[in-house]
């Protein structure tokens, strides 16, 4: 009797013999002389065979075993025992397993909902039964190594991983797209970016830190790279001198989870999606984005004049110029006007117009904003201010920079976008576990 599950990507080591697999079923052929079984577990696929019983006169017999695979629907899950055989001409993997027994765990209605041409909105309805789709399993196992490659390198780095709250008092980036929730007599705020309490652990006298969690905003918009809900990748460090120091760190970051997605998954990634994962180099250009603005105009597209920001399509623009004029598939844009940032960006020296921040874009798409803070509290105040926020609001705030602060900057990433853009996906709802958007609460 064999107990011991083998996972199906360990068969093509394993010797011929008895053997357990459990999964789910793919595929069925029900012929008349065999029966075909294509099973399929989180590592891979592995063909199940079962030739029919036959008497004297050829006539198959029927039994147990021949009818229990006759009444397989697909999806079903189920541990198969049988001998493992090793055979080339089995195109997949080299490996099939003659079936002795079937036992199934939990049977599939036989109608599948969705199939391979359904659309993204029916596909998310469903799913659980999407992600069995091995190259959606695979963005996963991709998200994973990404992750675990940055934690390491934090870690090694000495930085501090923190859990800010998500319930908050306050906005904490634009007012507009603030979730607000009954919080007993009162009302709270979900957090729309761990921007404060990543700040705080600065004068907390932490050094550098990092956290990885979820933001909210109330963004209504239905484009292919918002959500109402998204994993953010946050760090910040004290002592730098300008946002130069924080686009090193990041660049680094990159770097090392682009090396360890490519050593671990380079191969897959390049079958299924049918992309090369390129390991940026460093420095990342770097272009003021005025500067960036004369260069996407020579190239024939005028960016719209109505705010001082750079639109989804200037940006695909610059990413344009600079595949082709450095073959980088990163740019940081920097420099942005004080107009568009947030209050708490440090504004230029000698040019209070200007932030010490930037953007990073990545091929043709913002993954990430980064800049120094402002901490010096008089300065922070003004800012405020002129951004018609109330200093008293900010209260809790600006205590953090009452009582000693050293000079600080970080970023916010998101994940999704990462990963759409590094498998050049379509939409952040393919590389988003649970998509949560204005008309998306299940499942
Ligand atoms: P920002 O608002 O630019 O900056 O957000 C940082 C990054 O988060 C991702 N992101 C989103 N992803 C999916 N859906 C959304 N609705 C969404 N909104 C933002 C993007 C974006 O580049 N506190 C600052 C960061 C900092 O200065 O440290 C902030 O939140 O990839």
């Amino acid at each position: 009797m064999v107990t011991q599950r083998t996972l199906i990507k360990n068969l093509a080591a394993a010797t011929d013999g008895p053997v357990s697999v459990s999964g789910w079923v793919d595929t069925v052929r029900d012929q008349k002389k065999v029966q075909f079984v294509v099973l399929r577990d989180e590592s891979g696929a592995v063909q199940l065979v079962n030739p029919r019983l036959t008497d004297d006169d050829g006539a198959t017999i029927a039994n147990e075993l021949s009818d229990a695979i006759s009444g397989l629907a697909q999806g079903t899950f189920l541990t198969a025992t049988g001998e493992l055989k090793h055979d080339e001409r089995v195109k997949l993997g080299g490996v099939e397993i003659k079936l002795e027994g079937l036992e199934i765990a939990g049977a599939a209605n036989p109608e599948t909902p969705i199939a391979d041409d359904t659309g993204v909105d029916k596909r998310m309805d469903w799913r659980f039964l999407d992600l069995r789709q091995p190259k959606n399993n695979l963005i996963f196992r991709v998200q994973t190594t990404l992750e675990h490659a940055w934690r390491t390198y934090w870690v090694e780095n000495d930085f501090v991983e923190l859990h800010t709250p998500k319930l908050m008092a306050s906005a904490s980036e634009s007012k507009a797209e603030l979730f607000e929730v009954d919080y007993f007599e009162g009302k709270a705020y979900l957090s729309q970016s761990p921007q404060f309490f990543k700040q705080m652990a600065q004068p907390a006298g932490f050094g550098k830190i990092f956290e990885v969690g979820p933001a909210f905003r109330a963004d209504p918009s239905f484009t292919s790279r918002h959500a109402t809900e998204f994993t953010s990748v946050d760090s910040e460090i004290s002592w730098i001198d300008s946002h130069e120091d924080v686009m090193k760190l990041h660049e680094e970051l990159i770097v090392a989870g682009f090396q360890a997605v490519k050593d671990k998954h380079g191969a897959e990634i390049e079958a299924a999606f049918g992309v090369e994962v390129v390991v940026p180099t460093t420095p990342f250009p770097r272009i003021p984005l005025a500067e960036a603005k004369r260069i996407v105009a020579e190239r024939g597209y005028e960016v719209p004049r109505h705010d001082d920001d750079m639109d989804p399509e200037g940006e695909r623009q610059i990413a344009a110029y600079v595949k082709e004029t450095f073959g980088h598939e990163f740019v940081f844009l920097t420099d942005y006007a004080s107009s568009i940032r947030p209050f708490y960006h440090m504004r230029h020296a000698d040019d209070p117009s200007l932030t010490n921040s930037y953007d990073l874009i990545f091929n043709g798409v913002e993954i990430s904003t980064g800049a120094q803070r402002e901490h010096r509290v008089d300065v922070l105040i003004e800012q405020a201010k002129q951004k018609g926020l109330d200093p008293e609001e900010l209260d809790f705030y600006l205590d953090f920079f009452r009582y000693g602060v050293p000079p600080h900057g970080g970023f916010g990433m998101g994940l999704s976008r990462v990963l759409m853009l590094m498998l050049h996906l379509s939409n952040i709802r393919e590389t988003t576990y649970l998509f949560r958007g204005p008309t998306r609460l299940l499942p």
